[in-house]
């Protein structure tokens, strides 16, 4: 039998975890066993130990062996896929510069143990807020990955923005391609829809509302994590699992003929995005590598609303850097 693909995931005894590792280890990312790699920090693995527990009464027949553990160095030995998911949130009376510092600790470290330890062919997929600046940081510390192997996850964006148009037009999930998400994963963000179809016709052109498009759904995208906390109480955990599932398959495997993802990858300039950034972009994947589409046209409105996003990962980046982080 294949030798199991070694998935780490951080945070695993978290919200987000409880979903994720029951998708992976059912065979989500496709028929090769896994082996799965989980870190916590150390008082959670009390919980962790509950959540292998019932990962073992699914008797899952992909799932090859699981190790969990707190040290980096250790978890991360030879995996080929890490989804670093844990993250610190912000706490009470926690300034940006407190959480961007608590954040800093735990990427630096992690981006250092990857480098250490991880197989060759590793890809690292951060979900943990603020993903694009984690990523950067993690990707900064481990100078002997090459930078294309991390991203950051917009893709819960980019399925919620495919979810809105899809009601708004009365469109099946399945007849709209080409959806992008720009910038960084955040209320800045920028869902595009200039460049998105619609059965085969332009979106925006489909759509035909231009106010529905400034003011409803860019809006309701961008605020949509906001919004679940309304509603549910806690952040999103289901969906932000699935589409980090959906992030990880379709770059180990490839993007569908015709079509692209969004993914927050290491800028080359393209678009006028600041090199060296992790910013969200259209890309095709195949074979585990990701290439940022070209050639698109980008009219006024796009460009002020990817400047804006990119403005506020540069400032974000400023202050790691101020931080010592990168
Ligand atoms: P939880 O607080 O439920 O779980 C996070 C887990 O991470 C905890 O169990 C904690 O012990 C663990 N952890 C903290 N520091 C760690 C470290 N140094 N090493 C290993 N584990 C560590 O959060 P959850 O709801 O699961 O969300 C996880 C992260 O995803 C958060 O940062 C959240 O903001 C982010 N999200 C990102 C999304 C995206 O689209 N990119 C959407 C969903 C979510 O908001």
């Amino acid at each position: 039998s294949p030798t199991p693909l070694k998935v780490a995931v951080t945070g695993a005894a978290g919200q987000i975890g409880y979903s994720l590792l029951f998708r992976l280890a059912s065979g989500a990312l496709g028929d090769r066993p896994i082996e799965l790699r989980l870190l916590e920090i150390e008082p959670a693995l009390k919980t962790l130990e509950g959540v292998v527990m019932e990962l073992d009464d699914c008797a899952f027949p992909g799932l090859a062996g699981i190790e969990i553990g707190h040290e980096a160095e250790k978890v991360f030995e030879g995996v080929n896929l890490a989804l670093l998911v844990g993250a610190r949130p912000r706490g009470p009376g926690m300034e940006r510069g407190d959480l961007l510092e608590a954040n800093g600790a735990i990427f630096t470290a992690q981006g250092k143990a990857l480098n250490a330890v991880a197989a060759d062919d590793v890809r690292i997929g951060v979900t943990g807020n603020p993903a694009n600046t984690n990523a950067l940081i993690a990707m900064t510390n481990a100078p002997d990955i090459d930078p294309s192997r991390f991203s950051a996850l917009t893709r819960l964006d980019h399925n919620r923005a495919i979810s809105q148009l899809a009601a708004k037009t009365g469109a099946s999930v399945t007849e709209i391609k080409k959806m992008t998400i720009w910038g960084n994963h955040s209320a800045t963000q920028y869902p595009d829809l200039f460049h998105a179809e619609v059965r085969g016709q332009n979106a925006a052109e489909a759509v035909g509302d231009q106010d529905w498009l400034e003011n409803t759904f860019i809006p309701t995208v961008a605020k949509r994590g906001a919004a679940i906390i309304d509603a549910r109480g806690s952040s999103s955990a289901a969906s932000a699992a699935s589409a980090t599932v959906d992030a990880a398959r379709d770059w180990l495997h490839g993007s569908a003929q015709d079509d692209w993802v969004s993914m927050a990858v290491v800028s080359d300039g393209s678009y006028g995005v600041p090199e060296g950034l992790i910013s969200s972009f259209p890309v095709t994947t195949k074979d585990g590598d990701w290439k940022i589409v070209q050639g698109l046209e980008i009219d006024d409105f796009s460009r002020g609303r990817i400047d804006a996003s990119t403005a506020e990962l540069a400032e974000e980046r400023d202050a790691v850097k101020g931080l010592g982080l990168i």
